[in-house]
């Protein structure tokens, strides 16, 4: 018999990888999405997966139809991924953020509990929990001080997670994944937003410069499509456990908006500080990057930087992907989606 999984957030980046993970395995995956004015699934069609998944309405606000899932599916495994998963719109839409990332990992949980309890359960924790850093690098008993209803919310999570394991024996796990990245990235994250606009002011000489934020902030920065593999693997230990994946190197965004300029062949000089810094075309004057205050934050997360020793000692885990590769295959997919 194949195993049987259920992703959410499977119009996602990380539900696309995991998907396509999953089938290859010979899973059978049930994806659940929550109801959209446009239920098309363009990174399962890229990947030629879209119609070999099954698809069921979802909400993490919503109980009865996630006790039903539970109830008449019973999978093996449960990776969710669903989230508002925007930190900086977070700040905006705290309540919704925490009852879709708090509450709605306990709606599953127990679903799980009363419904389904031999079923492994995959919760997408965050390096975003570490927030303003307590030692670097971050591991899996560095404390935690979130920055964001989002950090805050997925806190929750995290401990209810570890509650429920403790309390009724359930085989629950969680990835404390720092910034993945990848094509199926959403536009408004600053590693696409880069690469997008990178790639349109190298075409168009009209293109107005990109807008950015903190340059200053650092993010450990690796390729979704190996993080999955993690995932994974978690739910195949012998006990569930918490684990970080991450690269264990550090850049700024200031460096990925240059790695990313440099290659569509253009050099950036910087001039100005803070808010008034600029970046100029080496070759030609051309304004490219111009610093735009409604990027900042409330409270920043200034870096983040991961240990996976944990993660490469118990499952033999390791990042494959080059940061060089990542901004690479992000360019040559932007391209291709916009020229
Ligand atoms: P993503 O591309 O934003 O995908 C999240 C998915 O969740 C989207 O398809 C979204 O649907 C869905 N969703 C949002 N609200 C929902 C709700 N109320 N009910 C059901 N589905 C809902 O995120 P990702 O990058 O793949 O990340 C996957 C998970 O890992 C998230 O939980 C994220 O917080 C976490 N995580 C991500 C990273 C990273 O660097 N990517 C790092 C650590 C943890 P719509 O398309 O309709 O919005
Ligand atoms: O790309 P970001 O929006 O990702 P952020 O906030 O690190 O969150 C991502 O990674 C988390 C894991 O650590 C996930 F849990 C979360 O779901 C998400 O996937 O911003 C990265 C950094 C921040 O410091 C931000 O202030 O880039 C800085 N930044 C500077 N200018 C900008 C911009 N971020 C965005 N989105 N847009 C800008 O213009």
């Amino acid at each position: 018999m194949n195993k049987k999984a259920i992703v959410t957030g499977i119009a996602g980046q990380d539900g696309a990888f995991l998907a396509n993970l999953l089938l290859s395995k010979g899973y059978e995956v049930i994806g659940l999405d929550r109801r959209r004015a446009d239920q098309s699934y363009p990174h399962l069609l890229d990947l030629n997966i879209n119609d070999k998944i099954r698809y069921h309405y979802f909400d993490l606000l919503e109980d009865n139809n996630i006790n039903n899932l539970l109830n008449t599916e019973k999978p093996d495994e449960f990776y969710n991924l669903a989230a508002q998963s925007f930190v900086q719109a977070s700040f905006e839409l705290p309540l919704l953020t925490t009852n879709i990332n708090s509450m709605g990992v306990l709606r599953i949980l127990d679903a799980i509990k009363n419904y389904s309890p031999h079923t492994k359960f995959y919760q997408a924790s965050t390096s975003e929990m570490f927030g303003k850093v307590q030692e670097i690098p971050q591991t899996e008993n560095t404390p935690f001080y979130p920055r964001s209803p989002y950090g805050v919310g997925k806190l929750f999570a995290h401990w209810i997670v570890k509650n429920y394991r403790e309390s009724y024996g359930l085989f629950l796990c969680s990835g404390i994944l720092f910034n993945h990245e990848s094509e199926y990235r959403g536009k408004e994250f600053v590693t696409q937003k880069i690469v997008e606009n990178a790639v349109i002011i190298s075409e168009d000489l009209n293109a107005p410069p990109l807008q950015i934020g903190n340059l200053d902030a650092c993010r450990d920065w690796g390729y979704a499509k190996d993080y999955v593999e993690g995932m994974w693997m978690m739910l195949q230990n012998d006990a569930a456990d918490d684990y970080v994946l991450a690269t264990g190197q550090t850049t700024s965004v200031r460096d990925f908006v240059e790695m990313s300029f440099y290659h569509v062949g253009i050099g950036i000089r910087w001039e100005g500080d803070n808010d008034n810094e600029i970046g100029y075309d080496v070759k030609t004057d051309r304004k490219i990057v111009v610093v735009n205050k409604d990027f900042y934050r409330p409270a920043e997360v200034d870096l983040l930087l991961g240990d996976y020793t944990k993660a490469k000692n118990d499952m033999g885990w390791e990042p494959k992907t080059q940061l060089k590769e990542l901004v690479d295959l992000m360019i040559t997919h932007a391209k291709k989606r916009l020229l």
